[in-house]
């Protein structure tokens, strides 16, 4: 038993393994850092609703617990129907990429929907990104759905209060996720971005809970190049088109 205990240990320091719980319930930001890199959630107040601004790609629903991922095949797991739950590619997520102190993120904006009162709470207990050449998946089985990019190491997890934003909104929290986990990511290859909320310490009730892209309106192709290194320069040609096209047709 002691011997087995040890080689736990061990194994932990070894991986770094070590669950974080990130409070944005009294917090304001904090950060999981673990073998996919270092990812900082940031409690935010609602957010302008322009169209363009706020653009949800994934919303799931259920109670007590619910899980789903962005797909334009269907609604696996708990995910809502409609034109707000959809494919992404590795280019969308792209356009989300900002630098803080040295290192590149993407960017995400999450609006949580809970009861008033006690039930205001809710618990963010999976994270996960995957890539993948194949779009529109419907698979309930998560981990074949392409290459693992980001994910919550086991008991990591963040807790947050629906009660600290009035009514509905786009608030509630922003997430940075590395972006060095998506090293040799094809912009053309399909993003599933994986959640699961409630059951482990709030449950998830009231309405849905959405994400959506925070477009970065200022493009940071030239920071962000270095990091996709693995990238092939037909992408960089195609993406710096894109910028310019889209900046054509504002
Ligand atoms: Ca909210
Ligand atoms: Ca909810």
């Amino acid at each position: 038993m002691c011997t087995l205990l040890i080689a736990a240990a061990a194994l932990l320091i070894a991986t770094g393994a070590r669950a974080t719980v990130v409070d944005l319930i009294t917090g304001d930001s904090g950060t999981i850092t673990n073998s996919y890199g270092t990812a900082t959630f940031q409690f935010t107040q609602p957010q302008p609703t322009g169209t363009g601004v706020i653009k949800p790609f994934l919303r799931v629903q259920a109670d007590p617990s619910e899980q789903g991922y962005n797909t334009s095949g269907g609604t696996p797991f708990d995910d809502k129907a409609g034109p707000w739950t959809h494919n992404l590619t590795f280019a969308d997520l792209m356009t989300t990429a900002v630098t803080i102190a040295g290192q590149n993120y993407f960017k995400l904006l999450l609006d949580i929907n809970e009861p008033g009162g006690s039930k205001s709470t809710v618990t963010l207990n999976q994270l996960q990104f995957y890539t993948s050449p194949i779009g529109s998946q419907t698979t309930t089985n998560v981990s074949s759905l392409g290459t693992l990019r980001y994910s919550f190491g086991p008991g990591d997890l963040v807790n947050m209060d629906a009660a600290r934003n009035h009514g509905s909104g786009s608030g509630d929290m922003y997430a940075y996720i590395p972006v060095s986990a998506f090293a040799g990511t094809a912009s053309s290859d399909f993003v599933y971005m994986y959640c699961a909320f409630g059951g482990t310490d709030f449950q998830s009730q009231g309405g849905f809970e959405e994400w959506a892209l925070v477009v970065n309106p200022i493009p940071e192709a030239s920071t962000i190049f270095p990091i996709i290194g693995l990238l092939a320069a037909v992408f960089s040609t195609q993406f710096v088109r894109r910028r310019q096209l889209q900046q054509v047709s504002k």
